[in-house]
């Protein structure tokens, strides 16, 4: 996909104005026929899958996630056209060819498509920790921690041993041993160390290759297996100028999401040994992950790898381009220094004449979405449909609802 290719996808996505059928073309439609595509990808069927209904404000910013990214026109000519098979009864080649294509851009053996980055997760940990006791380190602020309902707990019996995140998303190494548990009857056995990376709660941190490297040093000379929940994995490579095959070097597995700023609409890779692979593969199929003709779902990953990657650092660029403008704001704090990809956290202080549920609400009102991450913090995150001119916009409504209470009252931006 060209930059101009992206440009005119983004544009597709703002300047979408909701409409009923049959009537006239629509943006996404010219794209659709632009890349000659028409004879894939009915138009008004991409319309119709559109998240916005007609009584709803015609142009809206929305901030809330990068999972909000909706597929692109080359991801649904690509999900028409896919080659598939039933995945169960054999193997998709559409499938196939993303795991392997996957695994071989992280340097690993084996991959494995899972609907999920949680599910991903869950069944990195249950293979890692198959023995009944098992007990695995994980960051305070990690999402595996704090946003999975403790599966690992409730359907594998894993413990989890809890140390606390340090505001760039590391752990401290030295705590991390010491939380690795001596060879002794009263504990459970520490078998897997997970990381996140970029991380999540901590702003969308990047960890860098050499903390990476020493993790995995620490777990093998303790002959506990190394786990990275990789999210947002390629944010992190481009952010930091390293290829995800040397970010991940030390790794065993690694959880790779399509589904937040690569814009694919469902889907995680799971990557690691060919031995970690089969019996990942079992267990998706124990939960219910199991999928017939798959191919469908895994076409839109391929166009990620190819089109969507080196993109990401646009997202980051429009991330700092909000956390300079609204730090300048009264009441609002960004840590600028932690803004190092696509994820921006505002603190909202007590000088503020609002709150975060207000200020939510305010600009909601202007067709801004954002995520209250609790009483006083607002999550901001950049994706592709994200251009200059909404960060723009967003400063300006922030501006609005924070400086000038008396805006609140307007609902037209
Ligand atoms: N994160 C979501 C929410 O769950 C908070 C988001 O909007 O950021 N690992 C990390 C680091 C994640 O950020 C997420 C999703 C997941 C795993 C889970 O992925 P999915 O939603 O595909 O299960």
């Amino acid at each position: 996909m060209t930059k101009q290719t992206i440009e005119l996808e983004q544009q597709a996505f703002h300047n979408f104005l909701p409409r009923s059928e049959g009537e006239g073309k629509t943006e996404q439609d010219v794209l659709v026929e632009k890349n000659g595509l028409s004879s894939l990808v009915p138009g008004k069927k991409c319309i119709n899958a559109s998240a916005f209904t007609p009584t709803e404000v015609s142009r809206i910013v929305d901030l809330r996630s990068d999972t909000v990214t909706q597929p692109t026109a080359l991801m649904r000519a690509a999900m028409a056209e896919a080659l598939v098979a039933d995945d169960i009864l054999g193997s998709d080649p559409t499938a196939a060819l993303l795991q392997e294509r996957t695994a071989k851009m992280f340097g690993k053996e084996a991959g494995l498509f899972v609907p999920s980055g949680t599910m991903g997760n869950l069944i990195a940990v249950l293979v890692h920790c198959e023995v009944r006791g098992s007990e695995v380190i994980l960051g305070s602020e990690s999402h595996i921690h704090y946003y999975e309902q403790g599966g690992i707990s409730t359907l594998g019996g894993v413990y989890s041993h809890v140390v606390p995140n340090e505001s760039d998303g590391t752990m401290d190494l030295r705590k991390v041993e010491t939380a690795i548990r001596p060879d002794d009857d009263h504990f459970a056995s520490t078998r897997l160390i997970c990381i996140e990376n970029t991380h999540n709660r901590c702003g969308g941190r990047c960890i860098s290759v050499e903390y990476t490297d020493k993790m995995g040093k620490l777990a093998k000379s303790y002959n506990i297996k190394f786990h990275i929940d990789g999210a947002r994995i390629f944010n992190a490579a481009v952010a930091l100028g390293v290829s995800v095959e040397r970010l991940c070097q030390a790794a065993d597995s690694v959880s790779i999401c399509l589904s937040k700023g690569l814009g694919a609409p469902v889907g995680s890779v799971l990557v690691g040994s060919h031995e970690f692979i089969t019996k990942a593969k079992r267990l998706r199929k124990a939960l219910g992950g199991g999928m017939r003709q798959l191919g469908v779902v895994c076409a839109p990953g391929l166009v990620c790898l190819d089109h969507m990657v080196q993109r990401l650092d646009c997202d980051h660029r429009n991330a700092r381009l909000l956390a300079e403008g609204l730090n300048k704001m009264a009441g609002l704090r960004v840590d600028l220094n932690s803004v190092d990809t696509n994820i921006v956290f505002i603190d909202v202080g007590s000088e503020s004449s609002l709150g975060v549920e207000e200020i939510s609400e305010a600009l909601k009102r202007k067709g801004v979405l954002v995520m209250m991450m609790d009483r006083t913090r607002i999550r901001l995150v950049t994706h592709y449909h994200i251009t200059e001119d909404d960060a723009l916009r967003v400063l300006t409504c922030f501006k609005a609802c924070c400086l000038h209470p008396v805006f609140l009252q307007l609902s037209v931006y």
